[in-house]
């Protein structure tokens, strides 16, 4: 315990374990391009997993394979985003401005577009009833740490700074929320190879 990996540009910290049974798998830089003119850095991420149910749910399928053979292996990815794999996402923000308002239509645009990638139907009114309840009156300054959780059950458990502010319980949303970090497009691609890596190699 108390071994942790900084992220190189933006110095954040993340702890190689979480709880108790969450593994680091990979961290990663989260920019925006605001106006098409500058990317800012808005928050680092680490990618956590728990062991055991990697084990449980992806090793008879394949644990014959190395983890440099499952790389870019996109079934691979699909399945660990589509079983019931206990992970976190751990995001520690790195913008000093970030306020509600844009926090809301960044959420809308990232996950809103995957929802319709993966519900097909027209989620638009529900994420938008969601977002309504980031209440303007939540801060989220620079250091700031973010948990997004999937619990058993595909539950996604939200906490700022230690403190829950919602679950909702949707395999859809789940899915679309790791499909950012992990999916096709996800926002750093060095990062979801690296966890691709890792998780592999808990097998
Ligand atoms: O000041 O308008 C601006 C640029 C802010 C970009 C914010 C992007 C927000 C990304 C989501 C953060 C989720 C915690
Ligand atoms: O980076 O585009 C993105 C979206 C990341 C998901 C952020 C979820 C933030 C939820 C915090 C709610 C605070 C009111
Ligand atoms: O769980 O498969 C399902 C269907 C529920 C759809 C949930 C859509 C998500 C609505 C927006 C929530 C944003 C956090």
């Amino acid at each position: 315990s108390g071994v942790s990996v900084l992220e190189s540009k933006t110095g954040a910290s993340f702890p190689s374990v979480l709880a108790s049974s969450h593994k680091l798998c990979g961290i990663g830089l989260r920019k925006k391009s605001v106006l098409g003119l500058k990317n800012i850095d808005v928050y680092a991420f680490g990618v956590y997993a728990d062991d055991e149910d990697i084990k449980t749910h992806l090793s008879e399928k394949y644990g014959q394979f190395s983890a440099s053979e499952l790389q870019g292996n996109k079934e691979f990815i699909d399945d660990l985003m589509d079983n019931d794999i206990s992970m976190t996402v751990r995001l520690q923000i790195v913008y000093g401005r970030l306020s509600i308002r844009s926090v809301r239509s960044a959420f809308e645009e990232s996950v809103g577009s995957r929802l319709q990638k993966f519900g097909g139907s027209d989620n638009k009114e529900l994420l938008q009833r969601f977002t309504s309840q980031f209440r303007d009156e939540i801060k989220i300054p620079r250091g700031s740490v973010i948990h997004l959780s999937r619990e058993k059950g595909h539950v996604l458990r939200t906490s700022i700074d230690g403190d829950e502010v919602g679950s909702i319980k949707s395999k859809l949303l789940c899915k679309s929320i790791l499909d950012l970090y992990v999916g096709e497009e996800a926002f750093d691609k060095d990062a979801k190879e690296e966890i691709e890596h890792n998780v592999a190699s808990y097998l």
